[in-house]
């Protein structure tokens, strides 16, 4: 482990001999204030949970043999029992299960599911959401399953909702949120017969899903933006006027509840792969959405206000470099968040010189944390590292939590 301090940033580099893209989780496992990382090797084999200080809490195998490193992985309290859980998709012969590990690493409860479709990479769970389904202040556990299936876990493990006859394949994840604000959970997640483009065989729809399974809204990705899938959608209250709208990464689009397009940014942005909302400063008008793309991108990052309008946009990125998941972050406790993405290697095998930066409300850099990084071929997939932000050490302030393909995680926060 190397620790750095420097005017400016504190960087914590954790050796973990791995590059977990999308399954990396860091969440309140222990309840101690500070939030820990779960994250499994791309077989999905192995599962490992560590302190924000690198100091190892415990690791556990499961049987997956995971071709893409897209296990499912979740820290939430399932069982509403105070203390949270690590739920993993699980797939021995012929099974597809929700795992349930206690905070120890120790088994806790196998959910087993009914017989799904396996995904290219071998994963018929797909992956999941947390969703207060049922209006009672809990959230439920949502688990998406190739085969076109939803279902919805309550605290006991008991399937109470089932949604079958979807499209097979879930791409990518199941997302949340009340939409037509009733106090009940949408579902909303994008699916098509096969994993690829549109064609005459193959459509590529969106839906947000009403709490009872009913199909609220259902949305051709024709009219939503240039890509076969919603990658991040979230259902926030954007304005005064106090009305739950969805956004969609994709496209980057604004939905009202009756499905309506309000505004895109389809001549902005290229497709659009993530997406973040919050406040970013007191003096603008209610929450702002930073949009972040990765293949064939046009900008490293685009904040927008909630009509749509460009506040800045994000352009310095090095050349040949991808972005990563850019997140909106509370650098310093001054009551405004900087926007914070790094960069990934691209296809040529060396050693890059990349950086991660923070901009201010106003888009302008301030600050650049030079790092070099270099794919491991052998590592599949080794793309679309998924940095996360949150205050990881319990100070108040935010970090990033950053994987770099080389097999490390950075984490990076305010220095003093
Ligand atoms: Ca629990
Ligand atoms: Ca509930
Ligand atoms: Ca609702
Ligand atoms: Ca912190």
């Amino acid at each position: 482990m190397l620790s750095r301090n420097f005017s400016g940033y504190r960087l914590r580099e954790i050796e973990v001999g791995m590059s977990p893209h999308y399954a990396i989780q860091v969440g309140d496992l222990l309840g101690d204030g500070k939030r820990q990382i779960v994250w499994a090797h791309s077989s999905g084999k192995r599962l490992v949970a560590l302190q924000s200080d690198g100091e190892k809490l415990w690791e556990a195998s499961v049987s997956n043999e995971d071709k893409h490193g897209v296990t499912a992985l979740l820290v939430a309290d399932v069982d509403g029992d105070g203390e949270s859980e690590v739920a993993v998709g699980e797939h021995p012969n012929g099974e597809n299960n929700v795992l349930i590990l206690n905070r120890k690493g120790e088994f806790k409860r196998r959910i087993n599911l009914s017989i799904g479709k396996r995904d290219y990479a071998n994963c018929a769970i797909d992956s999941f959401g947390l969703a207060d389904i049922n209006g009672d202040g809990f959230k439920e556990l949502v688990v998406a399953v190739n085969g076109g299936h939803i279902y919805v876990l309550d605290k006991r493990g008991t399937v109470t909702l089932e949604i079958s006859g979807l499209p097979d394949y879930f791409e990518h994840f199941v997302h949340n949120g009340d939409l037509d604000g009733d106090g009940k959970d949408e579902i909303l997640v994008s699916a098509a017969n096969v994993v690829g483009a549109e064609s005459p065989s193959n459509h590529n729809l969106f839906f947000v899903l009403d709490h009872d399974g009913k199909v609220m809204l259902v949305r051709s990705l024709r009219e939503i933006g240039p890509d076969c899938h919603v990658d991040y959608a979230v259902v926030d209250v954007f304005d005064e006027g106090g009305e739950p709208r969805l956004v969609t990464s994709t496209g980057g689009c604004m939905f009202d509840k009756e499905g309506r397009l309000l505004w895109h940014l389809r001549a902005v942005i290229s497709h659009g792969q993530w997406v973040d909302t919050g406040k970013v400063s007191p003096e603008m008008s209610g929450k702002q959405i930073l949009f972040s793309e990765l293949w064939h991108y046009n900008h490293g990052m685009v904040l927008v206000n909630h009509d749509g309008e460009i506040l800045w946009t994000y352009d310095d990125v090095t050349k040949g470099a991808y972005p990563t998941h850019a997140h909106l972050i509370d650098w310093d406790g001054s009551g405004e968040l900087y926007a914070i993405f790094g960069e990934q290697p691209g296809r040529e095998q060396k050693k890059w010189p990349l950086k991660i930066v923070a901009v201010n409300p106003e888009g302008e850099e301030v600050l650049r944390i030079p790092f070099q990084d270099w794919r491991v071929p052998e590592w599949q997939y080794n793309y679309e590292n998924s940095a996360t932000v949150d205050d990881v050490d319990g100070d108040g302030l935010e970090e990033l939590v950053f994987p770099t393909c080389k097999g490390t995680l950075m984490i990076i926060g305010k220095g003093q």
